[in-house]
């Protein structure tokens, strides 16, 4: 499978999956309609379906033009998540495939929105799979908790997204990888891994390039929310379980100004 960036707006992604072997494709979050149906064209793919991750406008707020761009495509969204355009509704565990080799798998994540959905995308055996996370996980960061609780994300983030074979390829909503970075600094200042990313991350901002996709096992290792788990992330920010570690680091960020 081929995967396509399309920077849109300020700083969100929209991108392109496509099934080499038919040509066939999908748009996760096309907020730019002209952009999307654009750069398809030019990779000579054929739009079948939109995936889109949350209701939030810049995510699902170009669903009703691509249906007026490309007549008959089809548009899911969560179905407790009212997506504008959705002609298809999702629950969790729903497979949906795309051409001969790409088989999607719909996950409920819920916590940034209520009805958020992950789509975890495989192609052919030798492929690493990929994971589509929308605005739940961010590269070193993770959404804010509009509609739910830290338990929610603690799930989403740690048990649904953390399961993931580790080598699965993270795609998200957002290019939030510096400020995140910086912000992880904060909370564990000797982590090496960190600080080598923000520098690479720092050389790709400068260069014009994304700093996506990252790995499910990267995340791991440089993501605070997702390092929750550990007793000396639970201790630096005064907590006695995962949850509480991860309500308390998203209060912090919410609080931060970089
Ligand atoms: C920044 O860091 O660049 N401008 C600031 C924060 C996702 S977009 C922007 C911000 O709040 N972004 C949201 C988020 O979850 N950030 C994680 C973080 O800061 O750690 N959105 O556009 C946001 O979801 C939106 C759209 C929100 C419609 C509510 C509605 Br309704
Ligand atoms: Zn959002």
């Amino acid at each position: 499978m081929k995967i396509v960036h399309v920077p849109c707006l300020e700083d969100n992604y929209a991108y392109i999956i496509v099934d080499e072997s038919t040509g066939e494709a999908a748009a996760v979050d096309p907020v730019e309609p002209d952009k999307i149906v654009q750069a398809a064209a030019e990779i000579g793919a054929y739009l079948k379906l939109v995936l889109t991750t949350h209701h939030h406008w810049d995510h699902a707020g170009g669903n009703e033009k691509m249906r007026v761009l490309v007549p008959g495509i089809k548009v899911y969204g969560g179905s407790i998540d009212n997506v504008k355009g959705c002609t298809d509704k999702l629950e969790n565990g729903d497979k949906l495939s795309l051409g001969t080799d790409i088989n999607i798998l719909c996950l409920h994540t819920p916590c940034h929105t209520r009805g958020h959905i992950s789509y975890y995308v495989a192609g052919k055996a030798e492929e690493d799979p990929a994971v589509f996370t929308g605005d739940t996980l961010f590269i070193a960061g993770c959404g804010k908790f509009f509609e739910g609780t830290a338990e929610q994300m603690y799930q989403s983030l740690c048990v649904t997204l953390g399961s993931l074979p580790k080598p699965t390829r993270v795609y998200c909503g957002h290019e939030y990888t510096k400020k995140n970075l910086q912000f992880a600094l904060t909370v564990e200042p000797e982590n090496e891994k960190i600080s080598q990313k923000l520098l690479w991350a720092q050389h790709q901002h400068h260069a014009g390039l994304p700093t996506i996709p990252s790995s499910i096992g990267e995340e791991f290792e440089t993501n605070p929310f997702m390092r929750v788990d550990l007793p000396e992330i639970q201790a630096k920010v005064g907590c006695g379980s995962p949850v509480e570690a991860l309500r308390e680091i998203r209060k912090l960020k919410d609080n931060w100004r970089g």
